[in-house]
C-alpha cells in the first residue's frame, strides 16, 4: 500500500453553521495549523445571529447566504497563508459541511465554475451564481406538510426510513426541495443543479460540479441507502425532474478531481492537489473520532448535539438515522441529532448562571444526580428528538426514590430554583441521548463514550454523561472532529487514489494513532451502577412525558 509522502499536508475544513474552520495535517497525522472564519463577527456585514437568518414571518423557516460561505472561504485561506502556510505542501483537501442545507446553481452556472479568474475574490465571481441566495439549512422546520406528503407518496414514514435511512424530517434536503418546487417553481426550473453544503464546497475548489457523496446523501431523504443511488420512488414523490438537477453520487473516499487552476495561481497549491468528495460534518466526526466498533458512542455538543455509533446491520425505523460509513465500503453510521444543543445551554446559563461557565458548572456540581426528581424539557429552538414546538416544560416526580415507577407521579411546575434549572438542562439533554440511543438500538451501556465539540471541553458535563450512561468518556486532544475529519478523509482520499481501489482508514493510523492528533483520553470516569440504574429509571418516566407532550404539542 501506498504510504503518504513525507513533507505532504492534508487540508480539512468545516463549513458549518456559525463558522468555516480549517485543519492542516502533516504526513504523521498531527494538526500544525489551524484557523477559524465565525459568520458574526469576521463578516458583519451579511448581519447573520449565529450564522443564520431567522425569518419572523415564516414560522420555522431558518436559512443561511450562500454567498457568505464562499466569502469566508477566500477569508480562511488569506488567513492560512498569512500565517505560513505552503498550500503547495497540500496533497489533497477536503471538508465537512453542516448537513441538509442545500444550494441551488442557477442555469449557466457550469460554465462559470470552470472560468473562475483568479485576480478576483470569489465572492464577485458568484453573485449571480445562484437561482436563490438563501439555503435553507438543517434548524429549518417548515416543512412538516413537505414531509408528510413525500411520506404518504413512498407508502408510509417506515417505508421511508427503510429506503433512505430516516423518516420524512423537515431539515432534509428532499422535503426542503419539494417545498421550493410548490412555493417558487420559477426558481426551481431556473436551477440547473443543487448541491449539499458539503459538495457545493467541492465544487468551488474542483471548479466542477462534484457529486453528492453517499455519506451526506443519505440526509436527503432521497437516496436508497442500500443500493447507494437516488431512490426512483422518492424522487418522485419530491419533485420532476430532479436526478438531473442532483447528478450523481460518489463514495465519500473518492476524488472530484485536481483543485482548479484559481487556486493554483491565486494561493499557490500544486496543481496536483487533489480535492476529495467532502461529506457532512456528522460521518466526517466519525471518521475523525476514529470510531471503528458496535459500542463506541460519539456525542458531539455543538450548535446541535448529535449522538453517533456505527452498525453493520441497522434496522431504520421512526426514531434516528442510518448513513452509509464514508470511511468504509459496507459498514453505516447511525445517529440522533438534537437542535437544541449548546445555544440551548447557553440560554439556561444566562439566565440562572449570571451568563457564566464557572458559575454554571458550580451549580451543577452543588446539586445532587438525579436533581431530587427535578426533569426538564428545554427547547429554545423547534426541537427535532422530539418534534416539539419551543417552549420549556418542568416537572417535579413525586415519590422517586430511582428503584422502580410505582407510585411514582409527576407535577408540572413553573420554574425551578437556579441550580436546580443547571442540572435539569444537563440531566434532561443527557437522559434524552440515553433514552433514545437504547430505544434505536445503540448498545446498553456503551462500551465507551468519545466527547467532542465545543462543549465538550466543560469538565462538568462531561462528568454528567458518565454518570447518566454509566461508562467512560473519553475526549480527543481537539474539540473540532469535523475538520480533523475532514483532514483525515483527504489523506484516505489520496491513499486510496494513489492505490487505484478502496484501502481501510485504519490503514493509515494503526501504527501511530497514540502519537498523532486522533489520540483520546479518559477524561471522566464511569459513575457508579448504583446511579447509572437510578437515571434508568428516570430515564423511562421521561421518555414517558415525552410521548404525552408529542402527542399535545408536536408536529404530526
Ligand atoms: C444532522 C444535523 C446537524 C447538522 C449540524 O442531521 O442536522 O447535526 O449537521 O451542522
Amino acid at each position: 500500500m501506498a504510504a503518504l509522502p513525507p513533507g505532504s499536508l492534508f487540508l480539512g475544513f468545516d463549513s458549518s453553521t456559525q463558522s468555516l474552520k480549517a485543519t492542516v495535517l502533516d504526513c504523521n497525522l498531527n494538526v500544525i495549523q489551524l484557523d477559524q472564519i465565525h459568520f458574526d463577527s469576521d463578516l458583519p456585514h451579511y448581519k447573520t445571529k449565529d450564522g443564520v437568518y431567522r425569518d419572523p414571518s415564516d414560522s420555522g423557516r431558518i436559512v443561511s447566504p450562500t454567498l457568505m460561505w464562499i466569502e469566508a472561504l477566500d477569508l480562511v485561506l488569506q488567513r492560512l497563508s498569512k500565517s505560513g502556510l505552503d498550500f503547495g505542501k497540500v496533497a489533497a483537501l477536503s471538508g465537512s459541511g453542516q448537513q441538509h442545507g442545500s444550494v441551488y446553481w442557477k442555469n449557466g452556472s457550469s460554465s462559470l465554475l470552470s472560468s473562475l479568474d483568479s485576480n478576483k475574490p470569489l465572492l464577485d465571481q458568484f453573485r449571480n451564481a445562484f437561482s436563490i441566495s438563501e439555503s435553507p439549512i438543517w434548524m429549518d422546520s417548515s416543512t412538516t406538510a413537505q414531509c408528510r406528503e413525500i411520506e404518504q407518496a413512498v407508502g408510509g414514514a417506515i417505508e421511508l426510513a427503510r429506503i433512505t435511512g430516516s423518516r420524512g424530517y423537515e431539515r432534509f434536503t428532499g422535503p426542503q426541495i419539494k417545498k421550493i418546487f410548490q412555493k417558487q417553481p420559477d426558481v426551481y426550473n431556473s436551477t440547473e443543479r443543487i448541491s449539499l453544503v458539503s459538495s457545493f464546497m467541492a465544487s468551488i475548489f474542483a471548479g466542477k460540479y462534484a457529486s453528492i457523496d453517499h455519506a451526506d446523501g443519505a440526509g436527503m431523504n432521497l437516496m436508497d441507502i442500500e443500493k447507494k443511488t437516488w431512490s426512483k420512488v422518492a424522487l418522485e414523490a419530491t419533485a420532476p425532474g430532479l436526478e438531473e438537477k442532483l447528478g450523481a453520487l460518489a463514495p465519500a473516499y473518492a476524488v472530484v478531481g485536481p483543485i482548479a487552476s484559481y487556486f493554483v495561481e491565486r494561493y499557490k497549491f500544486s496543481k496536483d492537489c487533489l480535492v476529495v468528495h467532502w461529506s457532512g460534518d456528522n460521518p466526517n466526526s466519525l471518521a475523525g473520532l476514529t470510531l471503528s466498533v458496535p459500542g463506541d458512542l460519539g456525542i458531539s455538543l455543538g450548535t446541535s448535539d448529535t449522538v453517533i455509533g456505527i452498525s453493520s446491520d441497522p434496522k431504520p425505523g421512526l426514531e434516528g438515522h442510518v448513513f452509509p460509513n464514508p470511511v468504509d465500503t459496507k459498514g453505516y453510521m447511525v445517529m440522533l441529532c438534537y437542535k437544541n444543543g449548546s445555544l440551548t445551554r447557553e440560554e439556561v446559563r444566562n439566565s440562572c448562571a449570571q451568563s457564566s461557565w464557572e458559575t454554571f458548572n458550580k451549580l451543577l456540581e452543588q446539586t445532587p444526580p438525579l436533581n431530587g426528581g427535578k426533569l426538564g424539557f428545554y427547547y429554545k429552538d423547534h426541537e427535532i428528538l422530539p418534534p416539539l414546538p419551543i417552549g420549556f416544560h418542568r416537572y417535579i416526580l413525586q415519590n422517586f426514590n430511582g428503584a422502580s415507577l410505582e407510585g411514582v407521579s409527576e407535577q408540572e411546575v413553573k420554574e425551578f430554583d437556579p441550580p436546580s434549572e443547571v442540572r435539569a438542562i444537563v440531566e434532561g439533554q443527557f437522559l434524552s441521548m440515553r433514552g433514545h440511543a437504547e430505544r434505536f438500538g445503540m448498545p446498553v451501556p456503551p462500551k465507551r463514550i468519545i466527547a467532542t465539540g465545543g462543549a465538550s471541553t466543560n469538565q462538568s458535563l462531561l462528568k454528567s454523561i458518565a454518570s447518566v450512561f454509566g461508562c467512560g468518556v473519553y475526549t480527543v486532544q481537539r474539540p473540532d472532529s469535523a475538520s480533523l475529519g475532514a483532514a483525515l478523509r483527504a489523506a484516505h482520499g489520496w491513499i486510496c487514489n494513489k492505490n487505484g481501489s478502496f484501502v481501510p482508514i485504519a490503514n493509515l493510523y494503526s501504527d501511530k494513532l497514540e502519537k498523532s492528533s486522533l489520540s483520546c483520553k479518559l477524561s471522566a470516569s464511569a459513575g457508579s451502577d448504583e446511579v447509572a440504574s437510578k437515571y434508568g429509571v428516570m430515564m423511562k418516566k421521561r421518555m414517558e412525558i415525552e410521548k404525552r407532550l408529542v402527542e399535545k404539542l408536536g408536529r404530526h
